[in-house]
């Protein structure tokens, strides 16, 4: 179908299983009809909500990325010792290409590059660019949710298998789904699997709130870009200027937690439903759960990953793990 439409330039295959337009449709009409009216985070990302992402990431109150980065940098060579030679790199959700650079700089060879992205359009152009400066690197892009059960692309070497999950995107998942996230990277990786991923750490709730709450508004348009898609791709009739972004952290939670406002009361159509909102009521768009490094070790072992190595920043604001699967 529409694989057959992309140029692949020097990509060694693509694998497209884009969720489709029903898929949403349901999840919002679904997520609409509750008591506590919810969209699911997963549907930030269309082409717009990348872009916006990626925005995100460059802000100063958005301290993740930035620190992140400076922990693969400094441990860059340490973490390539623990990953090992001829891996496959299976990347899920493949968002910023310089993290996965500064793994490819440190290691001194890889099998293969399995990058796995629900956004069509932002894969494919993220894998061609790895794969046009990267001579002779074998990148196989899957566009798949992989939230759900992934298989991997047939051909790619299962010989030594490593996953990398930057960004903390594991606490957009609630704590029992992101057992299960970690629990079926295991299944896929096996035995002996390793993974390399990115934990967001508990800290003072005003660096916090401020990190979603970014002065210029950029969250606030990633936030409302979700009532914009359904607009765009379900046939939605949303007011956007009607809802306002709010973003705080819920100690009880341990995470902050993302809605958008009713800012008045009002109906809003979703591909020929009718929804109604009062005055203040809210969407939940997302959860983003802050872990401890004991609260996090926890759930890995629970999910069968035994915790090798963690690195984190002087201020201890993140933290990167390297976990083997038992
Ligand atoms: C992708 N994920 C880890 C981000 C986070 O921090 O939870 C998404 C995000 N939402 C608002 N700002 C960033």
């Amino acid at each position: 179908m529409e694989a057959t439409a992309i140029d692949l330039g020097p990509l060694r295959g693509f694998h497209d299983l884009e969720p489709a337009v029903e898929e949403f449709r349901a999840a919002v009409w679904d997520g609409l009809a509750g008591a506590q009216k919810r969209i699911p985070a997963k549907f930030f990302y269309d082409a717009e909500g990348s872009r916006l992402f990626d925005a995100i990431c460059g802000l100063a109150e958005y301290y993740p990325t930035r620190t992140e980065i400076g922990i693969l940098r400094r441990n860059a060579d340490a973490i390539a010792a623990a990953i090992g030679p001829e891996a496959t790199l299976v990347e899920f959700g493949s968002g910023s290409s310089v993290k996965i650079r500064i793994l490819l700089d440190a290691l001194s060879s890889l099998a293969a590059y399995v990058p796995i992205d629900i956004s069509r359009d932002h894969l494919v152009a993220a894998a061609r660019a790895l794969a046009d400066d990267y001579d002779g690197l074998a990148v196989v892009p899957v566009c798949a949710d992989y939230s759900g059960p992934v298989v991997l692309p047939p051909g790619v070497s299962r010989h030594r298998l490593a996953g990398f999950f930057p960004g903390s995107t594991i606490g957009n998942f609630a704590p029992t789904q992101a057992a299960a996230f970690l629990k079926q990277v295991a299944a896929l990786l096996g035995p002996g699997g390793g993974l390399l991923i990115g934990v967001d750490l508990q800290k003072d709730a005003a660096i916090l709130n401020a990190a979603y709450n970014d002065a210029d508004g950029v969250t606030a348009a990633f936030n409302r870009n979700l009532l914009a898609r359904i607009n765009r791709e379900l046939d939605g009739d949303f007011d956007l200027d009607g809802f306002a972004h709010n973003a705080c952290y819920n100690p009880a939670r341990a995470c902050i937690e993302m809605h958008l406002i009713s800012r008045r009361h009002q109906k809003a159509a979703v591909a020929g439903r009718s929804f109604e909102f009062q005055h203040g009521e809210t969407i939940h768009t997302e959860d983003s759960h802050k872990y401890t490094v004991d609260s996090f070790h926890a759930l890995a072992a629970a999910a069968g990953w035994q915790a090798e190595q963690v690195w984190t920043d002087p201020d201890h604001l993140f933290s990167v793990h390297y976990l083997v699967a038992g």
